[in-house]
């Protein structure tokens, strides 16, 4: 059996084989890769003045991570260009966002070469290539040119966007044949697995679906739903520990009777903070009792702040949290606590817990895991309820949360109305259920699910 080869723009292997607090995608890939003796290959992080080619090879917690440097210009027009000015905002429905510009696209291609170019040689026959998101589109394409005639597959981690979006963008064809030098195209859910479907039969002169065989532009492809999960014994294993429980305590002292409503996202207008502030709002205007009763915990990590548009929501935001703080708050409570920095994940884990509603509210989002860090950090034996977005991916799974339109004030502040007051009862049957579902599911079974579709397609069971 070859080895696997994981591409993704950014390389982030756990420095040691417990993982300390790292996330549970770098964990289960880490875990594919020493399985599998393979490679993780992708950008240091590092600029350089002119572009090197060179490739840096470490063994990191087990795995050879080998990387790149790029150059200052390869940085602004592919990966804060293209990548997140341009398909992040196109492929989260945000047109009014999205860049249009040609200097973006060519500095994608250059880049895209680029990794081809330097993990070339790293590939071996039998091997197979795993290559991560949406930087990496053309990857397949780049490595074809050069004779690669190894199985590669793509996972996509952000949504596929609706047809009419896509068109918007200049020489969307090129993006979406490019897909098709892969072997294996891997989407978070339903959704976006027919929007893309949907593409290939009304855009391509060819196009033709069969099930989760597609062909067009000559080619084959082959695509599939693999909604990624959660590390789930990981956390449990934190939320254990003496850290997640001195948070929990601490959390729990500062509560002071109040009942906690908590959000934990990357400060990214895909999110939809504004709109949850103000469903928030909604609910303490419609819910005078509950003033002074509950407050929201928003944690926000800054990311992205180079592009302007992270930099004009971070001041909407610190706006609108100042407005409603200023309206509301009282000598001895402030309605929303709203953080700016970044916590390790033991310490989610106890802040999670300590929250009587999880309030997980993107406008669009491919799976997003802090709905799921949410259910699984619960009591068991008094769980808290989840709210969750019908726009994020993890909506397919988890239909015991209560499921709500973010775009609607109203129909969030009802939903966190009826959250807090929600019976023990209903609360543990549908946590149980939720919590089956994320065992089911997990990030191994994630991976496991699509490493051997790529590496065995004709064992695929039928969709
Ligand atoms: P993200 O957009 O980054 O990921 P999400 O899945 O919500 O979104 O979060 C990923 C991880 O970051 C989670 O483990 C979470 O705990 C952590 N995190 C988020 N905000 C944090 C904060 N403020 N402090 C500390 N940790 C924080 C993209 C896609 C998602 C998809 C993932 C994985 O946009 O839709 O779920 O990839 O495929």
């Amino acid at each position: 059996m070859g080895r696997l080869i994981v591409v993704s723009n950014r390389v982030s292997p756990p420095r040691d084989a417990g993982g300390g607090s790292q996330g549970g995608l770098a964990m289960a890939l880490a875990a594919a890769l020493r399985e599998h003796s393979g490679v993780w290959f992708g950008w240091s992080g590092r600029t350089t003045e002119a572009y090197t080619g060179q490739v840096g090879v470490q063994r990191v917690g087990g795995v050879t991570v080998a990387t790149l440097d790029l150059e200052d210009q390869d940085v602004q027009e592919y990966y804060n260009g293209y990548a997140n000015k341009t398909l992040w905002p196109l492929f989260h429905h945000r047109i009014d966002l999205t860049a249009y510009e040609r200097a973006y696209g060519e500095g994608y291609a250059r880049v895209n070469a680029r990794f081809a170019e330097t993990v070339l040689p790293l590939i071996e026959p039998g091997d197979f290539v795993w290559v991560h998101d949406y930087h990496l589109i053309p990857l397949a394409q780049e490595l074809r040119r050069r004779g690669v005639t190894n199985r590669i597959g793509f996972f996509l981690h952000i949504p596929w966007p609706a047809r009419h979006m896509l068109t918007t963008l200049p020489r969307h064809a090129q993006l979406v044949e490019a897909l098709f030098d892969y072997d294996l195209a891997g989407f978070q859910s339903e959704d976006s697995l027919e929007a893309f479907c949907d593409y290939v039969r009304h855009e391509t002169p060819d196009g033709r679906v069969d099930g989760g065989r597609l062909s067009a532009f000559g080619r084959n492809l082959d695509v599939g739903a693999f909604p990624i999960g959660m590390d789930v014994a990981e956390f449990t294993a934190a939320l254990e520990g003496a850290t997640a429980r001195e948070e929990l305590e601490r959390m729990q002292a500062s509560l002071v009777g109040r009942q906690m409503i908590i959000g934990v996202d990357r400060l990214d207008y895909s999110k939809g903070l504004e709109e949850r502030f103000l469903a928030y709002e909604q609910f303490l205007i419609d819910n005078p009792d509950q003033q002074e009763k509950v407050f929201l915990l928003q944690i926000a990590t800054p990311s992205r702040e180079d592009v302007e548009a992270y930099q004009e929501i971070r001041g909407r935001l610190d706006g609108v949290s100042g407005r409603i703080n200023g309206a509301f708050a009282t000598v001895d409570w402030v309605p929303i606590r709203y953080v700016n920095r970044s916590y390790r994940r033991d310490q989610l884990a106890g802040i999670y817990r300590a929250a009587k509603v999880g309030l997980v509210t993107p406008l669009r989002d491919g799976m997003n895991l802090v709905a799921k860090e949410y259910v699984a950090a619960q009591d068991p034996a008094d769980p808290g309820v989840l709210i969750l977005s019908r726009f994020a991916g993890a909506a397919e799974q988890m239909g015991e949360a209560l499921i709500v339109n973010p775009f609607s004030r109203e129909d969030v502040s009802d939903a966190i109305a009826r959250g807090l007051a929600m019976p023990l009862n209903e609360r543990r049957r549908r946590w149980e259920v939720l919590m089956e579902g994320l065992k089911a599911t997990d990030v191994s079974a994630w991976r496991d699910r699509f490493v051997s579709a790529l590496m065995a397609p004709e064992a695929r069971p039928a969709p």
